[in-house]
């Protein structure tokens, strides 16, 4: 007999906004759809990719069972095994290569989802392994980097329902987090002032009263310009500065070099621009900066540019205030998002230490992982010979074909996913992820508010969630760990600790429940507490960096190097700036492709042109083009977009139709975070004529 539907409260999580979901499930099938009525916000809405969640569901490349590899590496061929047979298989690798190679030469891999990291960095613990890492070696670590070596917190996110002022350096929220949209719309309506520092115009930038039109990866040379303005025109926070910023003189110094006429050169900005910008964001406290987890730093020099926007903040006393970028929670990193905070192990030196040895000293609690292929493949700095993937993809990685063929060479490689993606394919052992819809999650929302993300549906096939398939290895190989050894329902027990809730209180309460707060909301905390950095002040030089001056070569002062001169590469031979991945509505990385609703929006990769540049070339919208890089090429078609700068060619990434990042070159990286230089590469673009 049928049953009749139900309404489960699910968050998605395509991406990490977790929109609350009303899932009507009948039968234990997902029948659709829609966002939480009760939610405000929400009201029934949701964007593209998550209205598309059924597609996500029941698509065809789900991995439904674990399932060993019998053909060659990468052909897809493999055979479904039992949950038994995964685990003891894992367990035998892993404990034969720990005993012949040491703990360090299996590396543990979370791709973008974020809810089961703090779970994944237990697991390599108890196994031993300093080499925890996951993609943020391309995403926000950066950011947060460049601001805990001026601040020593964690990156204090801006208080915009109190600013007058919001300096939006750099983030397309109305395609990358459709959630903040309403408060968006919220400042226009209350008068704050809006400055956008962003190459294209786009829907936030549009609704911006000051639009900073940047050659990307200028924007250090932007920050120190209007550095320089502001001193000059005596608008910085005199008592804020004397008392709390360690390195002013030098900075004041260092910023005569950027006088607006002379940013305006490297930026291709008018230099009164700049002048107005630096004004209103100094006039017109409190004023808060957004920040974005990737554009500033998808580029060689992004870290440092970064630092310069950041010293902005303190020179305006606009930090720890309310409507500023007050130091209170916040997410503060990826892997504090959730309780049970747990640090990496840091006896044995990790992959990327030697190299990137500020991402360890401004610790990002991870390994630096851009080089994972080298390091596979050179033995560096050991050899590597087991990958336990969450989620990894070489799709979003520089020439993904090289990560390819690093993870073809391993001893054992296993990868859970949902999807059997191009990398799941070269693994021994592929595992299947249960989806958002097939687990209970616990959920850490704003102000202290906790939900179960309830699931809806049972697994599909043998699906597990991610967090139990880990307590499986854990179990298997006999390893202790506090939260995870006593299964999945101790595990969010445990984790929901500090907040003093249980998880039964969670399932009795689906419209959330109020946790303890652990931060208090108090501003100006440095009064009390200092700086935890090693002056104990504000850095505007930082001691961190300093101590590789001799042996890196990096600056203490957020110095400007132009990556135009840093490159190394040919610019008359490829004269167009690349700038690859601003985020699309429709897309998630390599998810969302999948889904037939969101890939027919666009049947082949776009290479968008300014139309100056398509003239020039004697291109037309709608042609085929060929996009060369120093590192590769790929094809597309041509769209001709005048919203961006003329001489920057843009083109998303992840489109299993042409790769975006088979043009960027695995060595073109930030020196002192490691973060790939995506969006400020350079090509060469040509017409594909029929035939030829
Ligand atoms: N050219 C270029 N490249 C970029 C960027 C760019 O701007 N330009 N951006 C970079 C940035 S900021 C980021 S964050 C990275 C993202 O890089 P990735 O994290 O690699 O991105 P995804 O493709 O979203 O996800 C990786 C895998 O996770 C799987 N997955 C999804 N949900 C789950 C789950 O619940 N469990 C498990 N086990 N697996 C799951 C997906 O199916 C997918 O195969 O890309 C980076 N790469
Ligand atoms: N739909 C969708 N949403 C996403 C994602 C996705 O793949 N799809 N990915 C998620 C992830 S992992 C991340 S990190 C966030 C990123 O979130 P956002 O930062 O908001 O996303 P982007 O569109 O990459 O970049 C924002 C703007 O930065 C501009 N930009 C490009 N280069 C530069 C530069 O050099 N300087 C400056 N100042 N601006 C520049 C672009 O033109 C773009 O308009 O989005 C998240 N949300
Ligand atoms: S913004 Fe879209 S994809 Fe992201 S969680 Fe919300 S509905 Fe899902
Ligand atoms: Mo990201």
């Amino acid at each position: 007999m049928t049953k009749k539907t139900e309404i489960k409260k699910v968050r998605c999580n395509i991406c990490s906004a977790g929109c609350p979901i009303d899932a009507y499930v009948q039968d234990g099938k997902l029948l659709s759809v829609e966002g939480s009525r009760d939610w405000p916000g929400q009201q029934g809405g949701l964007c593209s990719k998550g209205a598309a969640s059924r597609q996500y569901v029941y698509n065809k490349d789900r991995i439904l069972y674990p399932m060993k590899r019998v053909g060659e590496r990468g052909s897809g061929e493999f055979e479904r095994i039992s949950w038994e047979e995964a685990y003891a298989m894992i367990a035998n690798n892993l404990l034969r290569i720990r005993e012949k190679y040491g703990s360090q030469s299996t590396v543990f891999y979370a791709g973008y989802p974020k809810w089961y990291r703090p779970a994944l960095l237990r697991l390599a613990n108890a196994y031993g392994s300093p080499n925890y890492c996951t993609e943020s070696s391309t995403c926000f670590q950066s950011a947060a980097m460049a601001w805990r070596s001026i601040y020593g917190n964690n990156i204090c996110f801006p208080d915009m329902m109190h600013a007058k002022t919001v300096l939006v350096w750099s983030n397309n929220l109305y395609y990358s987090n459709i959630s903040m949209a309403p408060m968006y719309q919220s400042l226009k309506e209350r008068g704050v002032n809006i400055i956008s520092v962003d190459p294209r115009e786009t829907v936030t930038s549009q609704a911006a009263d000051l639009h900073l039109k940047l050659i990307p990866g200028t924007d250090g040379a932007l920050a120190l310009s209007m550095g320089q303005v502001i001193i000059e025109e005596n608008l910085y926070d005199h008592e804020f500065v004397e008392k709390y910023v360690y390195g002013f003189e030098e900075y004041r110094a260092y910023v005569q070099q950027f006088k607006p006429e002379k940013a305006a050169e490297i930026t291709g900005l008018d230099a009164d621009l700049i002048r107005q910008a630096a004004r209103i964001y100094a006039k017109n406290s409190p004023a808060a900066v957004m920040f974005s987890a990737s554009p500033v730093v998808h580029h060689i020099n992004g870290m440092q540019n970064y630092r310069a926007v950041m010293c902005l903040i303190a020179l305006t006393g606009n930090y720890d205030i309310p409507g500023g970028n007050p130091s209170r929670p916040g997410p503060a990193s990826p892997c504090n998002e959730y309780m049970g905070n747990v640090k990496r192990l840091n006896a044995i030196e990790a992959i990327g230490e030697k190299e990137f040895p500020a991402w360890f000293d401004l610790p990002c609690e991870e390994a630096q992982c851009s080089r994972l292929a080298d390091n596979i493949l050179e033995a560096q700095p050991y050899p590597i010979k087991a990958v336990v993937g969450f989620g990894l993809n070489c799709r979003m990685w520089p020439e993904p074909e090289h990560l390819q063929k690093a993870l073809g060479t391993l001893d054992f490689y296993v990868n859970t996913d949902l999807f059997l993606s191009d990398s799941s394919k070269m693994a021994d052992l592929v595992l299947p992820a249960a989806s958002t819809f097939e687990r209970d999650v616990v959920v850490n929302g704003r102000g202290g508010m906790f939900f179960l993300s309830e699931q809806a549906i049972p697994p599909l096939g043998d699906a597990k969630n991610d967090v139990e398939i880990m307590i499986g290895m854990l179990n298997a190989m006999h390893l202790t760990d506090e939260a995870l050894g006593q299964g999945y329902e101790h595990y969010m027990d445990y984790i929901l600790q500090p907040s003093g809730l249980t998880i039964q209180e969670l399932r009795e309460h689906p419209e959330g429940v109020k946790g303890k707060v652990i931060i208090p909301p108090e501003f100006k905390t440095y009064e009390k507490n200092g700086f935890a950095t090693p002056s104990g002040k504000v850095e505007f030089v930082s001691q961190v960096l300093e101590r590789y001056r001799d042996s890196h070569g990096y600056s203490g002062l957020p110095e400007y190097r132009d990556y135009r001169q840093m490159s190394g590469v040919d610019q008359i031979e490829y004269p167009y700036i690349l700038n690859t991945g601003s985020r699309k509505p429709q897309f998630f990385h390599s998810r969302t492709y999948r889904m037939p609703w969101l890939a027919n929006l666009e049947q082949a990769p776009l290479v968008e042109l300014h139309p100056e540049d398509a003239a020039a070339l004697g291109v037309e919208e709608g042609e085929q083009v060929k996009v060369t890089s120093p590192a590769g090429s790929m094809c597309g078609t041509a769209v001709l977009c005048s919203n961006g700068r003329p001489g920057v060619i843009h083109i998303y990434h992840g489109n299993p139709k042409g790769e975006a990042n088979d043009l960027i070159s695995k060595d073109y990286l930030d020196p002192i975070s490691g973060f790939p230089g995506y969006k400020s590469y350079f090509c060469k673009v040509e017409k594909v004529v029929a035939g030829a």
